[in-house]
């Protein structure tokens, strides 16, 4: 099969509510849509770097630069055996896993319409139904925060996510667990610890977190197993797994006793599984992280979450938390049992809005 023509859009969307974490605040998303097109058939994909280089190296220009002049070149009018055999065609490429990755997860939509199946059944998910959480930015007050806390679990979800920083973490999660003592609570810190605070970490304890998440250094293995030896915590890798190697080498030094897999921060569906299959030989349960993606990242990611051993709830949650309006038909919806149907229909297994996304798009290019 051959990809004849790929289009990257630029949208803009904002946010409902402004997130904020110990990087910084995001009130409006740009993100990088690809659309690829060949054997009569089409596919999405989604880049899920952020405004700036502040979760990771990456951002929306660096993607379109990258996409451009590198990712694109390797697919566009060469032969191509399946998607899972174009991973291998971005290993030159260092890093930018969040632009390859965006192209890759396009393939594999694309392959999955040309056949009829289900993304989720073809990259082998085995799950009908995913349990999800939701990811709560720091809030202007505590109050606010123990608001959002009860409409979400309101609403069904089925573990909190809050955001920690060194100012905005014992005391909150203090007032957290008195109001809501029995929920599943975690805490994601996106690195604004240093091995320094193991002593105020180690605070954290009492508070029974199903874990918390990279709190030390983006590119850290060893002195998160370091701390994990202090904590009774589980310790959850985000930032710090960016390839299988990083997980093979977190999981043997000890560095963490679960992984938060994100499509993009790993370079799409192939290193994902491998990262996924790792976990599961190794015994290391792990979930779906979100990078408050339009729907079309929101439904890769509910078909990665669809692998066996995705048995922790994600941050995949409904479209309605972040948009007034997605960009899919119909929209990603919660059952009130806190959980997502994985569509059975083909690809994506939502239609996706065309029209919606050109009135969004600021900027578009073709490659043919
Ligand atoms: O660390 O998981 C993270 C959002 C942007 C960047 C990093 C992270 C997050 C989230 C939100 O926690 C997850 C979501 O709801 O999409
Ligand atoms: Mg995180």
């Amino acid at each position: 099969m051959t990809v004849d023509q790929i289009t990257l859009r630029e949208i803009q969307m904002p946010l409902v509510a402004p997130f904020e974490t110990s990087f910084g605040s995001t009130a409006t998303r740009r993100m990088l849509l690809v659309e690829v097109r060949g054997e009569g058939g089409f596919g999405w994909g989604e880049v899920t770097a952020g405004e700036g280089p502040f979760y990771n190296e990456e951002d929306t220009e660096t993607a379109w630069h990258v996409l451009k002049s590198f990712a694109i070149p390797q697919i566009l009018g060469k032969p191509l055996d399946s998607a899972a055999a174009a991973a291998g065609l971005f290993d030159p490429i260092r890093g930018h896993r969040m632009a390859t990755g965006a192209l890759e997860a396009a393939l594999w939509d694309w392959e999955a319409r040309l056949a009829g199946r289900s993304l989720s059944a073809l990259v082998g998910g085995t799950q009908r139904e995913i349990p999800c959480g939701v990811s709560i930015g720091i809030q202007p007050s505590v109050e606010a925060l123990l608001d959002k806390i009860r409409t979400e679990i309101a609403a069904g979800y089925q573990r909190i996510k809050i955001k920690i920083k060194p100012g905005w973490d014992i005391a909150v999660l203090e007032r957290v667990r008195e109001q809501f003592p029995s929920i599943r609570l975690m805490a994601d810190a996106n690195s604004a610890y240093t091995l320094a605070d193991r002593a105020h970490l180690k605070q954290l304890d009492r508070f029974y977190l199903m874990m918390i998440e990279q709190p030390l250094a983006h590119d850290d293995l060893l002195d998160h197993a370091r701390l994990q030896q202090a904590l009774e915590t589980p310790i959850c890798l985000d930032e710090s797994i960016r390839t299988l190697r990083h997980a093979e080498q977190a999981i043997e030094i000890g560095a963490c006793r679960i992984i938060n897999i994100k499509l993009g921060r790993v370079g799409g569906f192939t290193p994902a599984r491998r990262i996924h299959d790792c976990c599961q030989a190794a015994n290391i349960p792990v979930w779906c992280g979100g990078m408050l993606e339009s729907g079309i990242g929101r439904a890769h990611n509910i078909a990665l979450a669809s692998l066996p051993n995705f048995v922790l709830p994600g941050d995949v949650s409904a479209s309605r938390r972040y948009w007034t309006q997605d960009v899919i038909v119909p929209e990603v919806e919660v059952t009130p049992e806190g959980t997502i149907q994985v569509p059975q229909a083909a690809g994506l297994g939502y239609e996706v809005d065309r029209d919606r996304i050109e009135r969004r798009a600021i900027r578009r290019e073709t490659f043919t």
